[in-house]
Parts: structure tokens; C-alpha cells; sequence
């Protein structure tokens, strides 16, 4: 394996160790929330006061989250890997960036948020994406073209096309192994990239999760248990070559 192109793919399961609730399970953040209400961009058009207030909590549960045995042992894989290494995450926390402090990746990495950014916003004017950490309302003035309203959260939301779709394209012919880590294979086109990779590669594929997803009968490999348990211990198989 060495030497060789590595790509994973995250979800919300990865961060679940960090305090973070995924979507779909019990407790998830769905709950109180209808899909519909909170991310499309007709609830946006609708009522922009709930989608932000929506936002706004989970951006400020992210300042109390810190990056968890999980993302630690990918960063230290990037920090590591002598060959390419794509980490695709659908989620919109930025705990693998956080984690890769600790662990500066080598030169082979890249990481890329299918699904936006939390703590980014996007002027829907300019399509100008800024840097935003702080709550975002209705009225909150624009510091591009100065609008109030103008700001939306920087997330890709159902029916919009998620983002680096090309780029992703390009690479999966070219994997040499594929890891899925913490989704539920409800959402495409990220629950199909597993085809993708297998369609046009020959990587090795893995599904690292608490239980089968649905996309689970194409994956070569699988693995079940807490991702900080089960996620450390497949990173030094593979940097110990028996992957
Ligand atoms: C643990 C754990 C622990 C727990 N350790 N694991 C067929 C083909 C193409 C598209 C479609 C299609 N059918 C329908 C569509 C359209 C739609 C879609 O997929 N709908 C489905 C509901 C059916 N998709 C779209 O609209 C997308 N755009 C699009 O398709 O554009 C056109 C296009 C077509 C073809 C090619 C390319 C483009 C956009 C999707 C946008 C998703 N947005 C969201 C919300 C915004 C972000 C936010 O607010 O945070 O993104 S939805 C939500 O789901 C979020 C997530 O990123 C995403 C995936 O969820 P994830 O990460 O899998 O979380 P969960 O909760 O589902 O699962 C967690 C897993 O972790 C579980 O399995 C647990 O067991 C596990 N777990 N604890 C390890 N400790």
C-alpha cells in the first residue's frame, strides 16, 4: 500500500465521540426538525429565521467540541501517508482541521467539505464566501455588498449540487484504497461513491461504522464499533503495511 492514493469519506458518526449528534439516529439532530424546515432552500425562502437559528445552535455547540480519538488517528495517517491522501467529509464541523494542528499533513493531502461549512457563510448576492463564526439573523448586514439578508449559511442543503463533485470524479479512478467512516448511506451522491470507486478502480474498500450502513454489501471490508476505537487501530494497520 504504500506510496499508494488513499481516500475517505466521513459522516456525522465520526464526530458523535466529540459531542456531536448525527442526523439519523435517535436523538439525531432531526429530531424537532423536519428535514424540509430547516435544510432546503425553500425553508430558507420560507422562513430564514428558523434555518438560521438552526445554525446558529450548532455553531455554538461546535466552539465546546474538540476533535476526538477518530479524527486524531486520520490526521496522524495524513501526517504519515507518503503517497495522495483525499479526505472527503461530508460534515460540516471543522474537527478534522482542528486535529490536523496537532498533526501538520504531509504534502499528498487534501481535505474537502462535500457539504459546506459551519463556520463560513455565503453572500448570495456575490456568491462571496467569508469566514463566520458568530450567529447569523436576518438582519445581519453583509460585509460584501452591505444587505441585511443578504448572509446564508455556507451549507449545501437537499437538491443543491454538493460541492468538488468534478475533482472527486478525477481521483476515484486512481484509488488505491477507499474508507467510509461514521455514514448511514442515506444521502447521495455520497452513499454512491463506494459504486463509483469500485466501478472504475481496483481499491480496496472499507466500511468503518457502528453498524451496517445501507450501502454496506459493497464494501470489501467491514468493520463495526465506536469510530475512536475502531478507526486508531485500522490507521496503524496501515501504516504498519498489513493493510
Ligand atoms: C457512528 C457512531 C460512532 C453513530 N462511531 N459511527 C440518488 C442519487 C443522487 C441524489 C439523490 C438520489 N436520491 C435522492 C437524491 C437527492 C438527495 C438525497 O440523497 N436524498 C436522500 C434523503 C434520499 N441528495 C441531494 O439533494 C444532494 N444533492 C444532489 O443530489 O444534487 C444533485 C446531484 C445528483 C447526482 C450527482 C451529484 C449531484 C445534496 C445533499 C445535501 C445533504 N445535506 C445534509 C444537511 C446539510 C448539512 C448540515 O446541516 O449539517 O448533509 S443532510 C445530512 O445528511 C448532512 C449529512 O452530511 C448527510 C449525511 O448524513 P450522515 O453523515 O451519513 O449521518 P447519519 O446520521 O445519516 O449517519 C450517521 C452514521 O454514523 C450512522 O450509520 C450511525 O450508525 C453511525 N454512528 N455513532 C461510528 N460513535
Amino acid at each position: 500500500m504504500r506510496n499508494k492514493t488513499i481516500i475517505v469519506l466521513t459522516g456525522a458518526g465520526i464526530s458523535v465521540e466529540s459531542g456531536l449528534a448525527t442526523f439519523r439516529d435517535a436523538g439525531g439532530l432531526w429530531c424537532g426538525h423536519r428535514i424540509e424546515d430547516v435544510a432546503t432552500p425553500e425553508a430558507f425562502g420560507r422562513d430564514p429565521k428558523r434555518v438560521h437559528e438552526f445554525y446558529n445552535l450548532r455553531r455554538a455547540q461546535l466552539k465546546d467540541a474538540a476533535p476526538n480519538a477518530a479524527h486524531l488517528a486520520l490526521a496522524k495517517l495524513a501526517a504519515r501517508w507518503q503517497g495522495r491522501f483525499f479526505l472527503i467529509t461530508q460534515n460540516v464541523d471543522d474537527l478534522h482541521e482542528r486535529a490536523q494542528t496537532l498533526h501538520p499533513p504531509a504534502i499528498g493531502y487534501q481535505l474537502f467539505h462535500m457539504h459546506g461549512e459551519l463556520n463560513k457563510a455565503r453572500c448570495q448576492a456575490s456568491e462571496e464566501i467569508i469566514d463566520w463564526r458568530d450567529d447569523l439573523t436576518v438582519a445581519t448586514p453583509c460585509p460584501c455588498c452591505g444587505k441585511p439578508g443578504s448572509l446564508r449559511p455556507h451549507i449545501v442543503w437537499f437538491g443543491e449540487m454538493p460541492l468538488h463533485m468534478e475533482f472527486f470524479a478525477k481521483i476515484f479512478p486512481e484509488c488505491d484504497l477507499f474508507m467510509s467512516i461514521g455514514t448511514s448511506g442515506n444521502v447521495y451522491p455520497a452513499a454512491g461513491f463506494v459504486r463509483e470507486v469500485r466501478a472504475l478502480s481496483r481499491s480496496h474498500t472499507v466500511e468503518l461504522n457502528l453498524e451496517p450502513s445501507l450501502v454496506n454489501s459493497l464494501f470489501a471490508e467491514k468493520i463495526y464499533g465506536p469510530a475512536g476505537e475502531i478507526v486508531p487501530r485500522y490507521v496503524e494497520r496501515i501504516l504498519a503495511g498489513e493493510v
